[in-house]
Parts: structure tokens; C-alpha cells; sequence
């Protein structure tokens, strides 16, 4: 299948005629030829966009909610083989792949009634006969660059509040997953949504991603990504005096007390640190035990982590899929080799997975104990399926510890002590919080992003994201008839 551009309702070739093999990395099968755009694509999608937003901001909010109600339903009726085509193309278990589609559809139907909400307040003037309200405006074009470990649900995080505050999109997705970019676009296409309103370019960040930055027409820019990509969107978006959103990982933590329902917290360890092999800005990947457990945990866990079944994610029998490339796979090496290095206990695990029937990018379940937390593999995100365990004293203890790293978007903590529950919740210094449950499964219509290195304070999802699209506007009428000085005539 070869891939095309959507620019101004039209599918069309990249300028250069240039295509990449977009590769399944379970089997290293080609899924897609995918095009390779360069600056005079972007620019003309930005153009395109720029046209659209004077039509488009003037739509009735709640009838852009309803093409969004239409894009929920269409991407329903599609979901098992939107699932299947993630799996293929990205590698994560399809029950998961089920997940990320699912998370798609539920912010098309958030997002569609938020067309009949998006409130704004009014509020009394200080003044007589003097009306005073505060409504949300739609910005302009905004520059939607997304990750290849959610390509459904992220870009749907994103482009749906973006519409349905009137904005107009130009949509550079991960080179790993423009299938899944392509069919999200179609839908669009399909569901009505007019041409220029969304835009998609496929191609690298130098050749297209530079371009949106950079270029006067885009107002916003949101991206998720890598830390060291996002610190660079932002200083050259700042130029430009752009909005951004950044979301930039973690190195999230689960914290099991003595009480702790031991059972529920391995379910809860192994879904958060091997689901979607570790490759979720979610994923657990250090686990700081209060002493009474830990040996029992450690044991637990590495038993539970030898069972664990690599494969295609397509197969029903597998727990873990692919990492997504080579690269991926030798960057979790080199961390897992640093961290026997730095003299943590190797329990479980700890090589790229060499079977016979397996020609992809997989890797071994790792499991680390005797990790201090000042060790690199306790410091630096992995992402990949690689585990941590850290041994502290008491909650104190292990609120310090959670605390230490640079990122800050999920944690969670295992115990049954409403006090300690609550001590907890007020400490733990990350965006999102989980009571018994592990780091991942975050909701759509709850704020999502984290404090510090993790993003630039800016939340997607919920009514956040509506606060990230749209510009507030402070309206005063005044109805006397006369000049009433604010401030001046009290
Ligand atoms: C991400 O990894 O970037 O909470 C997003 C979760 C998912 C979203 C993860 N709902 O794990």
C-alpha cells in the first residue's frame, strides 16, 4: 500500500516523489510505502490550513462537535481492523492495540459534546449596567506532531479539542506509524470534515517537522515526544512566540507499602512495566518496595516474568510484543549493560530474545534488584520493558525517592492505609496519581501531562486541552449609555 499526503482535501504524491518502507517489527515485513515530504509540502499543508481557519472558526461549535460525533462512529465500526493495522505496524499486543483505538473513540465523544459545552463564564462588572463575560476563541493553525507508541489515541488527544475550538490542523505523525495516521485521516475525510481543516504530511522532523515550527502561519504546536526533541521544539517554537505543549515521558514509579495487597500489586507491576513492552510514557519502570515485601515481591515477580510470552502481537498467546526498531532494542541494551555496571542485581532476563521463531526487535522481560536511586537505570527513561526495584524504609523514604528523578507524569502506591493514601496523594509530585492500580491506564476526559522534565505545564485531554486550543477573550458591554471609567468611577 503506498500512503499519500492529504493537503487541502486532496490526496496527493509528495513534490520530491520520494518513499520510505514503513516495517512491521515483530517480522520486518513491509506494511506501507510511506511518502517523504519536504518543506514545500508542509508549507503548502500550513497554507492550507491558514485558508481554512476563516471558514472554519466560524462554524457552529456544536456542529464541529457533530463531525466529531461522526469520526467516533466510523472509527467504532472500524476498530478491530484499525487494531490488526496497529499491531502489524507498531508491534503492541492487539488487546492493547484494541485499547489505543478505543481511547480514539472515546475523545471523539468527549470531544464531539464538548461542541455544546465548551464554556466559557460571565461574571458581574463592577460597574452598573455594565455586562461582563469571558468566551473561548479558536487560535489558528496548530502543528500536531505525534509519537509511534500511541498513533491513534495520541493524535486524537490532539486534533479533536484542536477542531472543535475551530482550529485548523497540520498533522506530521511518527515515521513508525503512518498507517494508522492515514486511516485516522480517511475517517476524517469520511466523517465531513472540510477541505484544509486537517491537514497530513508524512515525512522526517528535519524535512517537515522544522518546517512547522518554524513557519509564522502555525499558532500552536502540540508535540509528544522524546525530552531532548521537546527542548528543542520549544526554544524554536518560542521564537516565534508560539504556543506549545509538550509531553515529554517519565520514569515512573510504583511504591508498595508492607500492607500492600501483594497479589493485586504484581498484576498491577506487570501490566504497567511489560505492557506495550515498557514503550508508554506510563510504563513503570522502577518499583520502590518498603523492606517487610521486598524479597517476597522480588520473587513474585521474577517468576511471573519468566512466563511472560514474547510473539507478534497478532498471536493470542503473547504478553509482550516487539520493540519498535533495532535502535530501540540496542538503547535498552546498553542501559541494562550500565546497570550490572553500576552493580545492580540482574534477577531476570537482561538480553535481546533470540528464538528461532522470532525475526523482530524483541527483548527480554528484565527485572533489577539492589538498584540505589541514584543509579542511571533508576534516573533515565529506558522505554522498554526493563524494571527497577528499589528498597526503602517507609513512605517518606519512598516519596523522596519517587520525587528524585527529572520527570514527573505517573505514579502510584500499593497500600491499605487511608491515611497513607492521602500522605501519598498530597506528595507525590506527578501529574497523575494511582491508588492501587499501577502507572498506566489514564482516562480521556481527566487533565493527562506531567509536572517538571516531563512537559512545560500545559495538560492534554479533558477540559485541559480545551484550555491548550483556544485563546480566552474578555468581553465587556456596557449598557448605560454613558463613559463608566473602570477603576476611576467607583
Ligand atoms: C503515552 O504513553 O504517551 O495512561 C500515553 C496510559 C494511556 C496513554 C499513554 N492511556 O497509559
Amino acid at each position: 500500500m503506498r500512503l499519500h499526503n492529504y493537503i487541502d482535501g486532496q490526496w496527493v504524491e509528495p513534490q520530491l516523489g520520494r518513499y520510505e518502507p514503513d516495517i512491521d517489527p515483530a517480522n520486518g515485513e513491509v506494511v506501507a510505502e510511506v511518502p517523504q515530504s519536504d518543506a514545500k509540502d508542509t508549507q503548502r499543508a500550513i497554507q492550507a490550513a491558514k485558508k481554512a481557519f476563516e471558514t472554519w472558526r466560524k462554524v457552529p461549535a456544536p456542529k464541529r462537535g457533530e463531525m466529531l460525533f461522526r469520526v467516533g462512529e466510523l472509527m467504532k465500526a472500524q476498530k478491530e481492523d484499525l487494531a490488526q493495522a496497529m499491531t502489524r505496524e507498531m508491534g503492541k499486543v492487539v488487546t492493547e492495540a484494541r485499547g489505543d483505538v478505543q481511547e480514539g473513540i472515546d475523545m471523539a465523544f468527549y470531544m464531539a459534546g464538548e461542541g455544546r459545552r465548551s464554556f466559557g463564564y460571565t461574571t458581574p462588572s463592577e460597574l452598573p449596567d455594565k455586562f461582563a463575560m469571558a468566551t473561548r476563541d479558536p487560535i489558528g493553525v496548530a502543528g500536531i506532531i505525534t509519537p509511534w507508541n500511541f498513533p491513534m489515541a495520541i493524535p486524537t488527544w490532539k486534533i479533536f479539542p484542536a477542531l472543535v475550538c475551530g482550529n485548523t490542523v497540520v498533522f506530521k505523525p511518527a515515521s513508525e506509524t503512518p498507517v494508522l495516521a492515514y486511516r485516522l485521516v480517511k475517517i476524517l475525510e469520511e466523517a465531513g470534515i472540510p477541505s484544509g481543516v486537517v491537514n497530513l504530511v508524512f515525512g522526517s522532523g528535519t524535512d517537515v517537522g522544522e518546517v512547522i515550527l518554524n513557519d509564522p502561519d502555525v499558532a500552536l504546536i502540540s508535540f509528544t515526544g522524546s525530552n531532548e526533541t521537546g527542548r528543542h521544539v520549544a526554544a524554536t517554537a518560542g521564537q516565534h512566540l508560539k504556543r506549545v505543549s509538550l509531553e515529554l515521558g517519565g520514569k515512573n514509579a510504583i511504591i508498595v507499602l508492607d500492607d500492600a495487597d501483594l497479589e493485586l500489586a504484581v498484576e498491577g507491576i506487570l501490566w504497567s512495566a511489560f505492557g506495550t513492552t515498557g514503550q508508554r510514557c506510563t510504563a513503570c519502570s522502577r518499583l520502590i518496595v518498603q523492606k517487610g515485601v521486598y524479597p517476597e515481591l522480588r520473587d513474585r515477580l521474577a517468576t511471573r516474568i519468566r512466563s511472560l510470552t514474547l510473539g507478534h502481537g497478532l498471536e493470542t498467546a503473547t504478553d509482550v510484543g516487539p520493540l519498535i526498531t533495532k535502535k530501540a532494542l540496542d538503547k535498552v541494551h546498553r542501559y541494562v549493560v550500565l546497570g550490572q555496571r553500576e552493580g545492580a542485581q540482574l534477577v531476570v532476563g537482561g538480553h535481546a530474545a533470540v528464538t528461532p521463531s522470532l525475526h523482530g526487535h524483541f527483548y527480554e522481560p528484565t527485572l533489577f534488584a539492589n538498584v540505589t536511586p541514584e543509579m542511571t537505570i533508576a534516573q533515565e527513561e529506558i522505554f522498554g520493558p526493563v524494571l527497577s526495584m528499589i528498597q526503602v524504609e517507609d513512605l517518606d523514604e519512598a516519596v523522596r525517592v519517587n520525587n528524585q528523578v527529572v520527570y514527573g507524569l505517573s505514579s502510584s502506591i500499593f497500600t491499605q492505609d487511608v491515611n497513607r493514601v492521602f500522605q501519598a496523594i498530597r506528595d507525590l509530585a506527578t501529574g497523575i496519581v494511582y491508588i492501587n492500580a499501577g502507572t498506566t491506564g489514564a482516562e480521556i476526559h481527566l487533565p493527562f501531562g506531567g509536572t517538571r522534565g516531563t512537559g512545560n505545564g500545559h495538560r492534554e485531554a479533558g477540559t485541559a486541552a480545551l484550555d491548550f486550543f483556544s485563546e480566552w477573550k474578555a468581553v465587556y458591554v456596557d449598557f448605560s449609555g454613558r463613559l463608566q471609567r473602570a477603576q476611576i468611577d467607583t
